[in-house]
């Protein structure tokens, strides 16, 4: 095979393929050279985006379903650091991302060379491993130890190698790629269920609280265990371990109007999580105010104290975690009963109250008619900021849903749909975003091959409304310039320069048209949907005042 000179390049890429690594995402530049030769000679999957932030996400999108390693390349300088954001979502998220960044020689650092930033260990607090590997001092054998050390270290996390390479960089030779000598993977054996907790459920009649939080779709059931709703108080985020168990428990509905009185109706003997905490601030606080002493499932590498309240953490995987928790607990609850009385009590008025509303054209209304309106196979991503929001009022059936909950930034929603739907070309995917997440991230699209089942739709409120939403400044201009702070009056350029075919709408009539010739387009396509930001804040705002009849 002709394939590039450099040791370094091809022992870590070879490994990895033999340990199964298919995808990855390169970005333009020279010092990575190496690194995409040996990629290509090995006939790996390579997608190019120009944008390294957006190529990180990609990769991270890639994961996400098959919960296999995907790898993004950098070259050396700011273009490494830009792999940062989408290394700090996989951290919180557990997802198995690994960033390789081309560098300057070690010995050539100290005389100021261009484009030099200081790389190595460039992102220690969000990677589970971060190594350097020099083919000036390593062996072939030690190079293919350390590529298969990182390997095993990223079914945790995130990991970052940083490969130093001197010129000349493009240089070609017969090289081979090795069978691997046998991985002994060492499969961390799930614990048993703590005593303390099994105590705790074995009392006459316990009071627990379950908070399913997100978790990576590869992470979660394949069972419905929807006999855990009778069996304790559910909590469910939409992005959480048991698809679909958010709708039934209309966790957001639950919230509205939420009271003193509330608070003590259910207040838990003991609260159990898994994935990523919950959302909703108020929410949190109430969470901290019953001081129930608290467990978690999950295997994260993040050791969080969410409510102040830890007491343990249960090692093993959410999903199997779960199945076991259902079989632990008594068929039926008085607290699970009340609960679910609540629950749907709160979702129906939800509903005549939607119903109801003069307006509806509203963002809310509009994530409720998608949520039956979208194709039942799709892979629906949530960017962040409301969108991720509304999306757990809604059932949106079996459909894969995602959001990167696990820093929540704005900057790689689009990029990480884009991974999804290259690394699963069989099944449409779906973005639901906002106006300024969708400009932000609009890079993500700058990318060769581009994905064909890829669609998106924004919903133009006019700058982030979610700054509505909060407790903000008093002053409307204030608001309006600094915050909300809206940046294109439609998102028509934007999808002409990508390439997308577009369409938009601003009522419902205009929906019934553009919707339906949006879902024919073959390729992807953009749909604008322009609604009023502040009428949405405020339908919103009336749900979560009064929505409850209690
Ligand atoms: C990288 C990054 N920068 C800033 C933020 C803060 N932020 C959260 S939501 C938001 C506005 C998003 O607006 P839009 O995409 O229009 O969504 P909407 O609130 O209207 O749903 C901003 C700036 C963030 N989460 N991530
Ligand atoms: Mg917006």
């Amino acid at each position: 095979m002709r394939t590039t000179d450099h040791p370094g390049a091809h022992e870590l890429i070879s490994t990895w393929q033999s340990l199964g690594l298919k995808r990855m995402v390169v970005s333009p530049g020279s010092r990575s050279a190496p690194l995409v030769l040996a990629a290509d000679a090995l006939g790996l999957e390579i997608t190019v985006a120009l944008d390294e932030r957006s190529a990180a996400h990609i990769a991270l999108g890639m994961a996400l379903q098959s919960g296999l390693p995907a790898c993004a390349i950098t070259t050396s300088g700011t273009a490494a650091l830009n792999h940062g954001s989408a290394m700090a979502e996989a951290f919180y998220m557990g997802v198995p991302l690994i960033s390789v960044t081309a560098d300057r020689p070690i010995s050539k650092r100290h005389m100021g060379p261009g484009q030099m930033v200081v790389q190595s260990h460039a992102f220690e607090s969000h990677v589970v491993c971060s190594l350097e590997l020099d083919e000036q001092v390593m062996s072939p054998a030690e190079l293919r130890g350390a590529a298969t050390e990182a390997w095993l270290q990223a079914q945790r996390g995130p990991v970052h190698v940083n490969v130093p390479f001197d010129e000349p960089l493009y240089g070609m030779t017969e090289n081979s790629a090795k069978a691997l000598v046998e991985v002994n993977a060492a499969v961390e054996a799930d614990q048993a269920m703590p005593e303390e907790l099994v105590d705790q459920l074995s009392c006459h009649d316990p009071k627990v609280l379950v908070l399913l939080g997100a978790v990576p779709a590869f992470l979660r059931s394949d069972e419905s265990l929807s006999a855990l709703m009778e069996r304790a108080a559910v909590f469910a985020n939409a992005f959480g371990p048991i698809p679909s168990m958010n709708a039934e428990t209309s966790a957001s509905a639950m919230l509205n109007a939420w009271n003193e009185k509330d608070g003590d109706d259910f207040q838990p003997d003991a609260i159990i999580t898994c994935g990523l905490p919950p959302m909703d601030k108020k929410w949190r606080a109430q969470l901290v105010d019953w001081k129930a002493p608290h467990w978690h499932i999950g295997n994260e590498v993040h050791d969080w104290d969410m409510f102040n309240a830890k007491v343990g953490s249960w090692n093993i995987s959410a999903a199997r975690g779960l199945a076991q928790l259902v079989q632990a607990m008594p068929g039926f609850n008085a607290h699970a009963g009340q609960w679910n009385v609540a629950a749907d009590r709160r979702a129906a008025s939800v509903a005549k109250m939607a119903a109801e509303w003069p307006n509806q054209w509203t963002d809310w209304h509009i994530y409720h008619r998608l949520s039956v309106a979208l194709d039942d196979k799709t892979s629906v991503h949530f960017a962040n900021s409301t969108s991720a929001r509304y999306a757990q009022w809604f059932d949106w059936g079996d459909r894969a849903l995602h959001a990167n909950r696990g820093a929540a930034g704005i900057d790689g929603c689009l990029s990480t749909a884009v991974g999804d739907a290259l690394a699963n070309p069989n099944r449409p995917v779906v973005l639901l975003t906002g106006d300024a997440a969708w400009l932000y991230d609009a890079n993500g699209l700058a990318v060769e091959p581009k994905p064909a089942n890829l669609k998106v739709i924004v919903i133009n409120n006019g700058g982030g409304n979610i700054f509505r939403w909060i407790d903000g400044p008093e002053k409307e201009e204030v608001l309006e310039q600094y915050f909300e702070a809206p940046f294109a009056e439609n998102m028509k350029g934007s999808a002409l320069q990508l390439g997308l075919a577009y369409g938009s709408a601003k009522n419902w009539s205009e929906f019934e048209e553009s919707f339906p010739l949006w879902c024919n387009i073959a390729g992807p396509s953009l749909l604008e949907l322009k609604t009023s930001g502040k009428d949405s804040a405020g339908f919103l705002q009336a749900l979560r005042a009064g929505g409850a009849s209690k």
